[in-house]
């Protein structure tokens, strides 16, 4: 898969959790082709101006139209493949599995992060194909979303997590959480581990682990049993 990035800041996806790890080791593999474009280099005036004042006042900036929709044109171009145009924004749906998964089987996603108060919304309403949020609260721009979105599609490539571990054994594909978990040592501090799971009765261990999943899902989080 091949991903795009527009952004005003395209050192924010430098040496950071996309350079480390899973999604490494995905890039070096070539499962996950990873290109970061600067916005700015498509203002056309003598300042470089890539936002202005909104129409109708209020606070802050907004990124222009006619940059972004330059640099979108200009990215795109770079591929036969258009790409989907994600623009990641708290107005967006909130992202879930569901969607993770969708787009996970896209040849190629372009990404828009956005900064300042906003971006136009001729922008959005001609050239952007889906408007993401990662969750319910405000970050200062679109990057970390990004970052976000990638990281989580990316583990839906197959063979980005190698022969170990499956999305489809994960918590979310079946819809509930996970069991606790725990390792050695068996006793530390006087903290104990529940005894069912040093007993070596497969069969036991696994009705545990499913009741561990429902209570906890139950207690935490009901409503992803809806
Ligand atoms: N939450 N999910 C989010 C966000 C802030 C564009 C600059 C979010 O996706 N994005 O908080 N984005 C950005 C939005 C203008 C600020």
């Amino acid at each position: 898969m091949r991903v795009d990035v527009l952004t005003l800041f395209p050192s924010a996806f430098e040496g950071g959790p996309l350079d480390v790890s899973i999604i490494k080791r995905a890039r070096e593999d070539r499962l996950l082709a990873l290109h970061v474009h600067d916005i700015r280099e498509h203002a056309t005036d003598r300042h470089r101006s890539v936002d202005d004042y909104p129409f109708g006042g209020g606070q802050g900036m907004v990124m222009r139209v006619d940059v972004l929709d330059t640099a979108l044109t200009h990215v795109q171009a770079e591929e036969a493949e258009p790409g989907l145009v994600v623009f990641l924004t708290p107005q967006g749906e909130v992202l879930n599995d569901a969607i993770v998964r969708e787009l996970a089987t896209h040849p190629r996603l372009v990404l828009v992060s956005g900064r300042y108060e906003g971006v136009d919304q001729r922008f959005i309403d001609n050239r952007v194909d889906r408007e993401i949020s990662i969750g319910d609260y405000i970050v200062t721009g679109g990057e970390l979303p990004a970052m976000v979105l990638i990281d989580a599609v990316a583990r839906h490539i197959p063979g980005t997590l190698g022969d170990e571990a499956s999305p489809e054994e994960e918590s979310f594909a079946d819809g509930l959480l996970e069991h606790p978990q725990y390792t050695r040592p068996a006793e530390y501090n006087g903290w104990t581990v529940p005894e069912i799971l040093l007993s070596g009765h497969h069969a036991n261990i696994e009705k545990w682990k499913r009741d561990q999943r429902e209570e906890r899902t139950r207690e935490r989080r009901p409503d992803l049993l809806e």
